[in-house]
């Protein structure tokens, strides 16, 4: 078996790529990502915060910063490297609580007008380095996120609201991203998944591939993929996921 190449590494999004939207990894891709760790370096780089990436890719009990080298959270702009927390950014420090409250307020308002098959609770969740906004709230059962799914697949109820949040802060310096299934994540320009690559500069890695399912324009994987540093690798699913790394790793 060829030894662990350490001047290359495999960034992962979670949702979608790893494991079914918001749900947790199966073992069998648990242990298949374990055994990629015999290749060469993994990362794992969520737009969720930490609690959540953990509740998703702990199947084995174990935290998932003892599991994996490095793991990006909200982007990168949270960063843990070998279960150490290495790097934390603050979305209130970076704009001031004038300008968040500002566009929270208008996003509160603006939700208030729209009628939906069901409302919940946490319509705005404050993370460290982003702002996720809600429309059924974050606090919906299962069933609730897949109807509101499905109601904003035929109504674009996000796409509106994005389009209400640009025209009304064209010069905030914010990108509103549809990442998930249910909600927005608004962030200033720039602290994209590309966030990340900074942590990685100083590694001696000269190859760095990224895996994702939102790689179009508009989607929260596209600027990384896209990043001229990474090859940049589209999927449908963790098994296609699976199949493609076992293309490139374990062929031969
Ligand atoms: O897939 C990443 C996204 O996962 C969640 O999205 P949703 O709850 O809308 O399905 C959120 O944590 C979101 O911030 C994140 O980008």
């Amino acid at each position: 078996m060829a030894e662990l190449d350490t001047s290359t590494i495999c960034l992962f999004d979670v949702d979608g790529t790893l494991t079914a939207p918001r749900q947790r990894i199966t073992d069998e891709m648990e242990e298949f990502l374990q055994k990629l760790t015999t290749k060469c370096r993994v990362a794992l780089v969520g737009g969720s915060d930490l609690k959540k990436i953990n509740e998703q890719m702990s199947a084995s009990g174990e935290h998932v910063i003892q599991r994996y080298e490095f793991v990006f959270s909200e982007n990168g702009l949270v960063a843990h490297k070998n279960g150490e927390l290495i790097h934390k950014e603050s979305i209130v420090q970076y704009f001031g609580e004038e300008k968040l409250q500002k566009f929270i307020n208008f996003a509160l308002k603006s939700m208030s007008e729209i009628e939906l098959p069901c409302k919940r609770g946490t319509f705005v969740e404050f993370r460290s380095g982003l702002i996720n906004v809600c429309p059924v709230g974050r606090s919906c059962s299962q069933a609730e996120r897949e109807q509101f799914a499905a109601f904003d697949k035929e109504h674009h109820v996000r796409e509106k609201l994005v389009e209400k949040f640009k025209k009304q802060f064209p010069d905030l310096g914010l990108q509103f991203i549809i990442g998930g299934q249910i909600s927005i994540d608004v962030y200033p320009d720039g602290w994209d998944k590309r966030y990340s690559l900074k942590h990685l500069e100083n590694e001696g890695i000269k190859t760095f591939y990224f895996f994702g399912d939102k790689t179009n324009p508009g989607g929260n994987d596209h600027e990384i993929f896209a990043d001229p540093r990474t090859i940049g690798h589209t999927v449908t699913s963790p098994d296609d996921t699976r199949r493609q790394l076992e293309e490139i790793f374990f062929k031969n």
